[in-house]
């Protein structure tokens, strides 16, 4: 390999569907690339560049023009970290999205909800003239979105911690700042890393965007800051009906004497949509589809057309999913509650349920969960290669369980408990100790309800 074609050349590092998609923009684009891969990648068909495969070699990396690494490929790999100290041009591939996109960026970032609100977003805002494509870590790599023929006018991106932690220069006109709660604690990411990387979002900004904010305090000086860049701040949250907070905040989820409700303003007026009303359970699910109200009313969308899919909306796959009854039972597929937090937004939707739970642990304290597990579990189910901290959580919360192991023992046990109140799959946990990912997880949870069907009760 001559030195000096590598000169002119982007290493792509990491050749999952990112770095595959980085490849097809640049090729595109008209420059050469290569691949590097430390495990085993495979690269479609017609994608004729050399690839690499072995431990990264900063030496041999920092021949290239520019660096661009996968989110899955630790940002601290001390391989990376050593170009990086080089001055090399190490970036991911959003800093590429930010040099090359001409759309109006809204970025979504938080432990949970992510997907739900870049949805809902990106549903809204196609409906607009320019239209509006959703990408990033919901599963579409965002250069993928920059290959479109005619590329739309707004873009909602979903980012991870990994993506933003690698980013230089974002500066997206929208930028939502969900939540931020226990999850990655066994990855790359210490707690102060991970809200660090996540608040990149807000870093270069500009004067005249928007930015949504938590209404918890903890939140207020951040809030202070962006509005003295002459950044606009919508607060959201869950409120009393009829308490100061209801007037703060901008978006969100009330809770009063006849029920709960979520709103948001539309033109100066606020808007409330009962939660009988929205057949997607929850009021986590409620409160993102509050802030992608608001997006929308914001963009101009028209209020006829964000009440229509509010109220047709019934959450995304394996998010509190009613799966229907079967044997008398109602079924609900909430696999991508990956960590605690989710998990307890969950229980909370209901008030008993028999609780399919465990899995991967990623290192998280689960002793967050006792006051849910304890106000709304009548029996748990544990699956999984952690079985012993979700009885230690149990126990602590005085709740009857019972360790069966694999999704299959959880679903024929739960069906012969009695009495019929819903079974709840929300694990707290990550799914790769038993499956390949949480959508495999929450599929084998519907193929074991629908063999309910086929057995002898
Ligand atoms: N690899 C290495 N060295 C490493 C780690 C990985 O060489 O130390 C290689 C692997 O061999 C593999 C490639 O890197 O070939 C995988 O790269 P990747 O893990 O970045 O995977 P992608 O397929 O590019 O998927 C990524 C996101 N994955 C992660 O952040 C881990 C996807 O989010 C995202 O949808 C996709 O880009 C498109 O933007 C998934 C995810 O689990 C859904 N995200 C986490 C989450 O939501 O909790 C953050």
């Amino acid at each position: 390999m001559k030195m000096n074609q590598r000169n002119n050349s982007i290493a792509i590092v990491g050749m999952g569907k990112t770095g595959i998609s980085v490849a097809s923009f640049y090729k595109e684009y008209g420059l050469r690339c290569e691949a590097f891969d430390e495990r085993q990648a495979t690269l479609p068909e017609g994608m004729d560049i050399p690839l690499h495969i072995g431990p990264l070699n900063a030496d041999e990396l920092a021949q290239f023009k520019r660096i661009v690494v996968s989110p899955g490929v630790p940002w601290q790999h001390p391989e990376l970290l050593a170009l990086r100290q080089r001055g090399a041009d190490v970036i991911g591939d959003l800093d590429v999205f930010v040099e090359h996109s001409q759309a109006s960026l809204i970025a979504v970032t938080g432990t949970n909800g992510k997907t739900t609100t870049t949805e809902m977003i990106g549903l809204l805002l196609e409906t607009l003239p320019g239209g509006c494509l959703t990408g990033g870590n919901i599963g579409r790599p965002m250069l993928d979105l920059l290959n479109e023929k005619t590329p739309p006018q707004r873009m909602a991106l979903e980012l991870s911690s990994f993506q933003l932690e690698r980013s230089h220069g974002l500066r997206a006109a929208t930028s939502i700042f969900l939540n931020i709660q226990a999850d990655h604690v066994d990855a790359h990411l210490s707690d102060e890393e991970y809200l660090n990387a996540k608040l990149k979002l807000f870093e270069h900004q500009q004067a005249g965007s928007t930015a949504y904010l938590p209404a918890e305090s903890r939140w207020d000086n951040l809030a202070e800051k962006l509005l003295s860049r002459d950044i606009r701040v919508h607060r959201f949250g869950f409120v009393k009906q009829g308490s100061v907070e209801e007037e703060s905040v901008s978006a969100g989820v009330y809770r009063g004497p006849d029920g709960c409700g979520l709103f948001w303003h539309h033109e100066g007026h606020r808007v409330d949509i009962s939660c009988s009303n929205i057949p997607a359970r929850g009021s986590h699910q409620h409160l993102n589809v509050a802030i992608a109200a608001q997006v929308a009313s914001d963009e101009g969308v028209h209020l006829d057309v964000i009440c229509e899919a509010i109220t047709s909306f019934r959450g995304l796959p394996h998010r509190l999913r009613n799966l229907g009854k079967v044997r008398g039972y109602e079924w609900f597929d909430d696999s991508k509650a990956t960590n605690p937090a989710a998990a307890i937004a969950a229980l909370d939707s209901f008030d008993r349920v028999l609780w399919i739970c465990g899995g991967l642990r990623k290192g998280i304290d689960l002793a967050v969960l006792k006051h849910a597990v304890s106000q709304h579990v009548e029996k748990a189910f544990v699956i999984g290669s952690d079985p012993q901290s979700f009885a230690a959580l149990l126990e602590s919360a005085n709740v009857p369980y019972e360790v069966v192991g694999t999704m299959q023992a959880a679903v024929t046990a739960a069906s012969k408990h009695g009495s019929k109140i819903p079974v709840l799959l929300s694990p707290a946990a990550a799914s790769m100790d038993q499956f390949e990912n949480y959508a495999h997880r929450g599929r084998v949870f519907l193929q074991s309800i629908q063999a309910l069907k086929g057995a002898s009760a």
